[in-house]
């Protein structure tokens, strides 16, 4: 096949941003890495023009970054190489009726999970009830035996030689018109879903023994922090030794820097969560919930793995935070929070081993690459 291989990736918006910035960030990169001829077909522009700026919302299609933007309710008729459905993400009927045409490889690009199980279904494939086409099952992973993880081919280089240089945050900050934290604070950024547990960090954080600076983006925490200072986080906000630092939504890739420069990440859902991962920096997240608390299994599954090698009293502050945290227990939060706070230093040095061992396997994107290779004909 002398033409570059043609892959369109198909995206459905539930809620937040997660399904809108993975397909985005594997687009790019198979775009860029890999040389692909790359769509991304997409129900919900405003959303990626959140994580994306440069794009426009309106366009009935355009390119950016390498990859073909493309609203769905102007999907192509004509079927790629690879065709990949995001979470899910239904291909359109008359898209279905040209797969049939020129069998693509077809992909299911599950949520992540540390659960074990998916190993035994990663790659496997499902038969199309009624049509000549079978679907492969792909789950990202922690493991060599799941599908890996988005990691593009620079990150690590650029995250060192960020975090190497002193005053690299600092300009950051300033680059985004904002004050840089004082130096012997404790910076905290703040990313997650309405959280009545926030009350009680923020009591923790004001009475804290150390200045702790907090970033906290747009999004739907902000109410949590609004309704517990009783007012709109608008600007500055001082609680005894607390800063509160109200910062916009900011592009994707800015978004990671603030994950580098800070020495404490509060994240959710699943891109967020796994860049806070490539930071290499001490984390807290919150799963994103499901019903009848089963979202608590797929939690539990990566503290297992997460915690792995680390010591047991800052294994037990973190795990015993994150239970709190995701449980909503303020009260609880706030109890645990100077346990955790001191146990941070190793949770650091354990940061950076996790982000290592991560590294060593091959990323997301490769992996699918050389999967769609062994199937194409
Ligand atoms: O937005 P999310 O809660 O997305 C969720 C999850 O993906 C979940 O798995 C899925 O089931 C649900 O959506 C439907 O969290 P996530 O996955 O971290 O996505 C947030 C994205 O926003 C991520 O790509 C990082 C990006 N981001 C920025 O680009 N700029 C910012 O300032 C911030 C705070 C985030």
């Amino acid at each position: 096949m002398h033409r570059p291989q043609r892959w369109d990736i198909f995206c459905a918006v539930i809620d937040n941003f997660g399904d809108a910035g993975v397909c985005w960030r594997l687009a790019r990169q198979l775009a860029a890495e890999h040389g692909y001829v790359v769509r991304l077909i997409i129900d919900d522009l405003a959303s990626l023009a959140m994580l994306a700026p440069k794009l426009d919302p309106r366009a009935p299609l355009q390119i950016l970054a390498g990859v073909t933007v493309v609203p769905r309710e102007q999907a192509p008729t004509d079927a790629a190489d690879v065709v990949i459905e995001a979470f899910g993400a239904p291909v359109p009927e008359a898209y279905l009726a040209a797969m049939v045409e020129t069998p693509p490889v077809w992909i299911n690009l599950e949520y992540l999970s540390a659960e074990a199980w998916i190993e035994g279904c990663h790659c496997l494939p499902s038969p199309h009830p009624r049509l000549p086409l079978t679907q492969w099952f792909f789950y990202p992973g922690f493991t060599e035996q799941s599908g890996g993880l988005l990691r593009e081919a620079r990150l690590i280089a650029d995250r060192e030689a960020f975090q190497a240089v002193p005053g690299a945050f600092a300009g950051f900050l300033d680059g985004q018109g904002l004050r840089p934290p004082e130096p012997e604070a404790l910076k905290i950024s703040l990313f997650g879903y309405e959280n009545p547990a926030l009350a009680g960090l923020i009591k923790a954080w004001s009475h804290s023994s150390r200045p702790i600076w907090c970033a906290v983006p747009e999004g739907r925490i902000r109410a949590s922090v609004e309704s517990t200072l009783g007012k709109p986080l608008s600007t500055t906000q001082h609680r005894g030794a607390l800063t509160l630092e109200p910062i916009p939504f900011l592009a994707q890739d800015d978004y990671d820097r603030l994950l580098w420069g800070c020495d404490l990440n509060f994240v959710r859902g699943e891109d967020s969560f796994v860049r806070a991962q490539w930071a290499a920096r001490p984390l807290v997240w919150h799963i994103y919930p499901q019903d009848e608390q089963a979202h608590l299994v797929k939690l539990e599954a990566f503290l297992d793995r997460y915690h792995e090698g680390l010591a047991s009293a800052p294994a037990e502050a973190s795990i015993a935070l994150h239970d709190a945290w995701n449980r909503s227990e303020g009260a609880r939060v706030e109890a645990l929070w100077p346990q955790f706070e001191d146990a941070l230093p190793e949770l650091a040095q354990h940061a950076r081993r996790f982000a290592q061992a991560l590294a060593d396997q091959p990323d997301l994107a490769t992996q699918l690459a050389l999967f769609a290779k062994s199937k194409l004909k």
